[in-house]
C-alpha cells in the first residue's frame, strides 16, 4: 500500500507571463534594413515601432494625415528569410477599422506578393488593442511592405505600436 509522500512532489513556480513574446530569431531591423515611410508624425516617429515599449500603452508610429492610406517598407540590406511577423495596433480614442496589408518582394520592390490582409475594428467602449502573431514562410525577401488603411470604417490616422520580424 502506498502512503502519500509529499516530498516526492515535482513542482515549479509559474514565472512566464502568457503574453511574453518568444524573441528567438528576432531580426535587428535597425541593423539590417532601412525603413521607408509615406508619412510620420514628428511626435510619433518610426523609431517607436522598433523600440522595446510594446503592448498596450506602448510608444507608436503614427501618420501625420487623417484618413490617408500609408505605406511602410522595410528595405533589407541583403535578402532575408522571414518566418514570423508580429505587429501591434492600439487605438483608444476613436471608433475606426484599420486594414493592414502585408506584402513581400524578392526583386527589390518591383513586384510584390501579398501575404496577409487583416482588419481590426477599434472602439473606445470595446477593443482598443490588437496584437497579431503571424507564421510566414518567405525566403529571399528584399522588401517587406505594410499598407495601412486607417479608415476602412470610421475616421482617423494610421498607427502601429510595434513591428517585429523573425528569421
Ligand atoms: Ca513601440
Amino acid at each position: 500500500m502506498n502512503t502519500p509522500d509529499s516530498s516526492r512532489l515535482r513542482k515549479r513556480r509559474l514565472t512566464e507571463s502568457p503574453n511574453r513574446l518568444d524573441t528567438t530569431g528576432q531580426l535587428d531591423i535597425a541593423g539590417c534594413a532601412t525603413v521607408a515611410y509615406s508619412s510620420e508624425d514628428a511626435a510619433h516617429p518610426i523609431e517607436n515601432l522598433l523600440d522595446d515599449r510594446t503592448g498596450a500603452g506602448g510608444t507608436y508610429w503614427a501618420s501625420e494625415r487623417f484618413n490617408t492610406t500609408e505605406q511602410l517598407v522595410v528595405e533589407f540590406d541583403a535578402p532575408q528569410s522571414i518566418s514570423r511577423l508580429v505587429y501591434e495596433i492600439e487605438e483608444t480614442r476613436l471608433e475606426r477599422t484599420q486594414e493592414t496589408r502585408i506584402e513581400v518582394s524578392s526583386d527589390h520592390g518591383h513586384a510584390y506578393r501579398q501575404l496577409v490582409v487583416q482588419e481590426y475594428a477599434f472602439s473606445p467602449q470595446g477593443a482598443t488593442f490588437e496584437r497579431e502573431d503571424l507564421r510566414l514562410n518567405a525566403a529571399g525577401v528584399t522588401h517587406l511592405r505594410l499598407t495601412l488603411v486607417p479608415n476602412k470604417s470610421g475616421s482617423g490616422k494610421a498607427t502601429l505600436t510595434s513591428l517585429r520580424l523573425f528569421a
